[in-house]
């Protein structure tokens, strides 16, 4: 993959849970889409990567866990998605998302589990918040705080459709690059 030097953060998560929709709403642009999105699970199937301006870098990543993806397919994304995870020098942050309608899964924990054993940063965020009503999205997103033993202020709830929960991401991922560039500068 080419290096742009500036900071990346990568979008993960489930076939199907909306990482391409984020980015497109991240970006600014949900009706002028820069990734492709698709009803069907398993619609991105590369490591694609995006720059926004000068500002930062963005991998929209292949979902797991879609069961009409062949074994082998899924077994390649996983050690490919691995490697660029384990060896991605500009890799500040891996945003997992899951779904705000769902129980979290088994592979959700495996991968946080992975990245901590890797020591980098991650933001859980749960998309499709436009699906619940508000009591409905507190419990699940109390739900998910404690199934996946996230901080108090995870997940954020984001919605691509409405945009509800864009400024809290964006937010929370500006504080996180910056607080591990701060820690890159002091090394
Ligand atoms: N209501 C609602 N639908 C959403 C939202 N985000 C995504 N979707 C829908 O969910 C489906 C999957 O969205 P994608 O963004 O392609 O999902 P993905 O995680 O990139 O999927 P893969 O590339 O297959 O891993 C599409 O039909 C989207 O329109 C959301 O916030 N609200
Ligand atoms: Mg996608």
């Amino acid at each position: 993959m080419p290096s742009l030097r500036l900071p990346e953060f990568t979008l993960a998560g489930r076939s199907n849970v909306g990482k391409s929709s984020a980015l497109n709403t991240l970006a600014g642009r949900p009706n002028k889409k820069i990734a492709k999105v698709s009803k069907t699970p398993g619609s991105t199937r590369l490591i694609n990567l995006y720059r926004l301006g000068n500002v930062c870098t963005i991998t929209d990543l292949p979902g797991y866990g879609y069961a009409k993806v062949s074994k082998e397919m899924q077994d390649d994304w996983r050690k490919q998605i691995e490697a660029y995870m384990r060896r991605r020098e500009e890799l500040k942050l891996a945003v997992l998302f899951v779904d705000a309608q769902r129980d979290p899964q088994e592979s959700d924990a495996q991968l946080l589990d992975f990245l901590e054993a890797e020591a980098k940063s991650t933001l859980v965020v749960a998309t499709k918040a436009d699906k619940l009503a508000k009591q409905a999205l507190q419990s699940s997103l109390e739900y998910l705080r404690e199934s996946l033993a996230l901080p108090s202020d995870q997940p954020i709830a984001l919605s691509s459709v409405t945009g509800l929960g864009k400024r809290e991401v964006w937010g929370a991922i500006n504080e996180i690059c910056t607080r591990s560039a701060t820690i890159d500068g002091e090394r």
